[in-house]
């Protein structure tokens, strides 16, 4: 007798900052994506895979939703609608004080969406119980057909439970990636993300959002990995401050993204990081597709 597999896509939505990636990886139980303070960390739609012997639970991050400023963002958004197109359940993340009717991208985008819905009230952490039950009733409101539950992604706080519910609602389906995939992105994205953190944790203002940052080598070795990218800015200017006064800042951005990577790869890694300017890379549709977006 063989059993039945099941596999499908859960997909998580939702607006900047609410805790989508920190989801993800309690779902999956590690940091695969980057997270951080400062909305608009997630700037692709990223896969994280659970296997199990008779399932396969494919989990999406996106990019938060806004209104677009730049090119960059029409991109950000469009990963999002992928997202609403292949979900076999729709998570829609929101964070403990915000409001269905203050939440309008989100919302909107959740009523299109004709399948099964969760709606998951994240940062339960942060507020009182009876600040929770006010926030569970409202958008139990909005969304009448979905399951509406409190989470903590950050303290893990009904993780387990959400994983397990995930698993025992998927779909009857052969597995969409082999059963050792974790992910549909390479380990130079993931390097790249990295350092991007690193660029997020460390720079202010306009910075972290006008750079990009490529992997341009990678080569694994038993004790030493060796990987040369690039930190891409849009002007000449921010150039400048990302190197800082004698490359200082430069040299902290470039031993931390370091020593985060060296416990990705498991190896030591000698990281070469250049900076390099292409000019308003991200309004130039060309530029962006080269730059995987
Ligand atoms: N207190 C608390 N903070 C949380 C929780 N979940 C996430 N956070 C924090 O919220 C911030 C944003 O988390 P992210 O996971 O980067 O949010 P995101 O929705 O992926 O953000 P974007 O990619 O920018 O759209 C981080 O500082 C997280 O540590 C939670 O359950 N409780
Ligand atoms: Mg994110």
């Amino acid at each position: 007798m063989t059993m039945a597999h099941k596999a499908g896509y859960v997909n998580i939505i939702g607006e900047p900052n609410v805790g989508k990636s920190t989801l993800l990886n309690a779902l999956l139980g590690e940091q695969l994506v980057i997270t951080n303070p400062k909305a608009q960390t997630t700037r692709h739609r990223i896969l994280g895979i659970i296997n199990g012997e008779d399932h396969q639970l494919v989990l999406s991050d996106t990019p938060g939703i806004l209104d677009p400023q730049y090119r960059m963002h029409h991109s950000m958004m469009k990963a999002v609608d992928e997202a609403l197109i292949d979900a076999d359940l729709l998570i829609v993340l929101v964070e403990l004080g915000q409001r269905p009717e203050k939440a309008e991208n989100v919302v909107k985008r959740a009523q299109r969406f004709k399948g099964p819905m969760l709606v998951l009230v994240n940062k339960v952490d942060t507020g009182t119980e009876e600040v929770v039950l006010e926030a569970l009733h409202a958008w139990q409101n909005a969304f009448p057909e979905a399951k509406v539950v409190p989470l903590s992604a950050l303290h893990g706080l009904n993780v387990n439970e959400l994983r397990q519910y995930l698993i025992d609602h998927l779909p009857e389906h052969p597995p969409y990636f082999d059963k050792e995939d974790l992910s549909d992105r390479n380990m130079r994205f993931f390097v790249s993300e990295m350092i991007r953190e690193k660029v997020l944790a460390f720079y202010k203002q306009e910075i972290p959002y006008s750079t990009e940052v490529v992997v341009n080598s990678f080569e694994e070795g038993e004790a030493l990995t060796k990987i040369q990218a690039d930190v891409i800015v849009m002007r000449e200017s921010q150039k400048g401050i990302i190197i800082g006064q004698g490359g200082k800042a430069l040299r902290k951005l470039g031993t931390e993204a370091r020593i985060a990577i060296e416990r990705f790869v498991g190896t030591k890694v000698f990281l070469d990081l250049r900076v390099k300017v292409d000019e308003d890379w991200r309004e130039d549709e060309r530029k962006l597709k080269r730059y995987g977006y």
